[in-house]
């Protein structure tokens, strides 16, 4: 830090303001994943109850999470859309439930603005698009709605994503792809301040792609807007460890940790207790989480 402007120009000092609930960027922080989709690889199905689905959020935020990402449209490698009214029913209740019970934000995880709308009328505090808000009225949406919206890369759909991913130069073509969306989403109203950029592992990546945007996360805060970087139990991980879905803690816990130590915002995690103990270490034995 050469200055005060670099100082209070720095993401790593701001706070998301997820609708009056503030997250500070002073370290990274952990957001929780609950999905309510049947098919969804990791834990397919074991949210579906809503009695269970709120209690497992519940369990995240006393083992440690920042943020609860709730999502109701499945993103998996080979997955088709879900109709508007599926989705509104299976977060909606949900959201309206946790909203009152949690303390920490709730982000709703979609790429549909009716969505958005909706789960931010109904106490979600933040957008999470793996679309990047590419989607028709979705800007507007996020504009309207003043909340943090985290802009996603993904090569394709995730119907055809990961059929045979085709990049000249993988990091500088989803850097290229990251501030466009942002430039987009500003010159349409959306905050700077609101802007949180993802490289969207293993949207649209083989393990190669993957390895390389990872090694660039640094180069990718650059850009100069708080990073979130989710990768709990990935194929990647699979593909480095040989270890099936439900084997990938240590990996996960892993890749979180270094995730922190290069600079990311948010990590997005299936595993919070874990990544919490994995963090709180990672800080104190690293100096300088910037
Ligand atoms: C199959 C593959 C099922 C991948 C589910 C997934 C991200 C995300 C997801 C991410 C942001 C999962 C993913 N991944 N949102 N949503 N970043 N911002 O592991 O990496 O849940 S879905």
């Amino acid at each position: 830090m050469t200055s005060n402007t670099t100082v209070t120009s720095d993401s790593n000092l701001r706070a998301l303001d997820c609708a009056g609930r503030s997250l500070a960027l002073d370290r990274t922080l952990i957001m929780g994943i609950l999905n309510l989709t049947p098919d969804s690889f990791s834990d397919g199905g074991r949210w579906l109850d809503k009695t269970a689905a709120v209690e497992h959020a519940v369990a995240m935020q006393e083992a440690g999470a920042d943020i609860i990402d709730v999502g109701g449209e499945s993103t998996r490698p080979g997955a088709r859309a879900v109709a508007l009214q599926q989705e509104l029913d299976r977060v909606i209740p949900v959201i309206e439930s946790l909203a009152s019970q949690l303390s920490v934000p709730l982000s709703i995880d979609t790429s549909k603005p009716g969505v958005m709308r909706a789960a931010v009328a109904a106490g979600a505090g933040m957008i999470n698009d793996v679309f990047a808000l590419r989607q028709d009225g979705a800007v507007q949406a996020a504009a309207d709605l003043a909340v943090p919206v985290c802009l996603m890369h993904m090569l394709g759909n995730p119907r055809v994503m990961q059929v045979d991913p085709l990049y000249d130069d993988v990091v500088g073509e989803v850097a290229a792809f990251l501030r466009e969306r942002a430039a987009c989403c500003e010159s349409h109203g959306v905050a700077r301040e609101n802007i949180v950029l993802d490289p969207g592992f293993g949207f649209g990546k083989t393990l190669q792609q993957n390895i390389a945007l990872f090694k660039a996360l640094r180069g990718l805060k650059a850009i100069g807007y708080p990073l979130l970087v989710g990768v709990s139990r990935k194929s990647m991980l699979g593909q480095l460890t040989g270890r099936d879905t439900q084997d990938r803690l240590a990996a996960s816990v892993t890749a979180a940790a270094l995730a922190a130590q290069m600079g990311a915002a948010i990590v997005r995690v299936h595993d919070v207790a874990a990544t919490r103990d994995a963090l709180m270490v990672a800080t104190a034995l690293w100096q300088g989480w910037a």
